[in-house]
């Protein structure tokens, strides 16, 4: 990995766990637990780098990256759990209803995505820009968001022109609130803001692609989860529904759109690129 982003993952890794206790009871031990099993922290990524691309101290504002990879955490603990996706492995460890209890993982994800919310409110920003970011970040996670994206997968049954939607809202709406949340920060005009939803929107697109390929193609150990289980109709896996060869040229155009979107902006810094690039073409 590119020295920056190994430096910056550190930075990440080190602020999820503070504040936690996981001495203080189940519910904190349950959190520490979720946030310590290592991701590829790519929202928190994505948010830092865009920062640093636009010379900002981006370690000023670690605390506002680690709430995006809160939220991220919270969507996977609930993904896992037997009434969604029922997962026993995450991150090639135990999920964390298999680790304590599912009345415990539930809490702990709710109260994750409490804790990203106090993160976001404590940040180091005028008051005006902080609930600039708080309303991106809970639009793209609610109703009109993540969670609405998670409904409509949950009640797929085959509709190949759902699966578009359901990759926008579950996965692409979370990347591309990183990116903005880095634009109040750099305080980014309208017309910019615009140029990075679409480059967002296009890199999340591309994600959720890559992700499906990895689920028919990929190797269990190193995605660090059962793989395959989208057999039959149950899951929008748009591999199932158009074939190989369609998804990974979807792959190339979204990362060709996302590219020219970054370049527009005028965005030409390594670290930010190579992270681009690694979402769409990875191994796990
Ligand atoms: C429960 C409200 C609610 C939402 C859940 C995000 C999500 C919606 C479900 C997780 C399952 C899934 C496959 C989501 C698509 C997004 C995605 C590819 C998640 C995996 O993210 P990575 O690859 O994971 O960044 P790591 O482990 O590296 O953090």
């Amino acid at each position: 990995m590119n020295d920056t982003l190994q430096r910056l993952t550190a930075a990440v890794d080190r602020e999820l766990l503070a504040g936690i206790d996981p001495q203080k009871g189940t519910l904190e031990a349950a959190m520490h637990y979720a946030l310590m099993v290592s991701g590829k922290r790519l929202r928190p990524l994505l948010f830092l780098t865009l920062l640093e691309a636009c010379r900002l101290e981006a370690l000023r504002h670690v605390g506002l990256a680690s709430a995006l990879e809160i939220i991220h955490t919270y969507s996977l603990i609930h993904d896992d759990l037997p009434v969604m996706d029922d997962d026993d492995l995450r991150r090639g460890m135990p999920t964390v209803h298999k680790k304590f209890s599912e009345a415990v993982a539930l809490l702990a994800g709710d109260t994750l995505l409490t804790f990203a919310l106090e993160k976001i409110a404590a940040a180091p920003l005028p008051p005006g820009q902080v609930v600039e970011i708080m309303g991106i970040v809970t639009r793209c996670i609610g109703k009109e968001g993540m969670a609405q994206g998670q409904a409509l997968d949950l009640e797929f049954r085959g509709e190949a022109g759902a699966i578009a939607v359901i990759h926008r809202l579950k996965t692409a709406e979370l990347v591309k609130g990183s990116l903005l949340a880095a634009a109040v920060v750099a305080g980014f005009d309208p017309g910019r803001r615009r140029l990075l939803e679409q480059a967002g929107i296009a890199l999340g697109l591309g994600f959720q692609l890559a992700d499906d390929l990895l689920d028919v193609t990929g190797d269990e150990q190193q995605v660090g989860k059962k793989l395959r289980k989208d057999g039959g109709n149950r899951s929008p896996n748009a591999v199932l529904y158009f074939g190989l060869e369609a998804v990974r040229a979807s792959i190339d155009g979204y990362y060709r759109e996302a590219g020219e979107r970054i370049a527009e902006l005028g965005i030409d810094f390594p670290p930010f690129l190579a992270l681009m690039r690694s979402m769409l073409y990875r191994s796990q």
